[in-house]
């Protein structure tokens, strides 16, 4: 219990930063679009598509704040080239929503929703690590609201749009299906430590045809 998990996904021996990025000071914001207003009394988190109970479920923000918290410690690798290292996020790990919402045995993929529309896919696998964290914390303290607050998802082991900031619930896919950037031209995967940056780069099989 508030142990940070270590860095699995940073292999010894391997360098701080994945090919072609570079070291960020401080923390800049990015991001399309405006910065949602947070209205508690309309919040919710949802879980919903195939599910294992076949329902929809949903946590308020007192909720989904109530449980339970864990920290990881981990990176943020933005594909415009910088990245951002050693933070502290507090949160919901995604292994305790799927523990608590869990999907149907054909789920493959997971879409995850934020405000304004803004989604991102990934396969169950790499939601499901161990790692993968709804942020609503960094380094003990609460986000503000540019950096997401008041949950964002970090995947410490891909590119950081694969983390949406104001994320409103998560969708259980049973096949593939593109996010707001994977259908713009970033990767399917998104993987640093291989430069999946752009989606002319996926090999068949990485992704839906687009
Ligand atoms: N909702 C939403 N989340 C988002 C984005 C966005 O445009 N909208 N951009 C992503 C990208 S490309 C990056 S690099 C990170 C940046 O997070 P930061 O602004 O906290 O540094 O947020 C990710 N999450
Ligand atoms: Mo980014």
């Amino acid at each position: 219990m508030g142990h940070p998990v270590g860095r699995e996904s940073r292999q010894a021996g391997q360098p701080e930063l994945p090919p072609g990025q570079r070291l960020q000071r401080g923390w800049p914001v990015t991001h399309y679009g405006p910065v949602p207003k947070f209205r508690p009394e309309r919040w919710e988190f949802a879980v919903f598509g195939a599910t294992k109970s076949g329902d929809k479920s949903r946590w308020t923000h007192p909720e989904f704040t109530a449980l339970p918290y864990t920290t990881v410690e981990a990176d943020l690798h933005c594909v415009t080239k910088f990245s951002m290292l050693g933070a502290e996020w507090g949160g919901v790990a995604a292994t305790a929503v799927l523990e608590l919402a869990p999907p149907a045995a054909e789920v493959s993929h997971v879409m995850v929703w934020a405000e304004y529309g803004y989604s991102a896919n990934l396969c169950l696998e790499d939601f499901a690590s161990e790692r993968t964290i709804f942020a609503t914390h960094k380094d003990g303290e609460l986000l503000t609201a540019e950096h997401g607050f008041p949950v964002r998802l970090i995947v410490p082991h891909l590119y950081a749009w694969k983390g949406p900031k104001w994320v409103r619930g998560i969708e259980y896919m049973t096949a593939d299906r593109r996010g707001f950037w994977e259908e713009r031209g970033y990767h399917n995967l998104g993987d640093p430590w291989r430069e999946q940056r752009y989606s002319y780069q996926e090999e068949p099989g990485d992704g839906p045809e687009l």
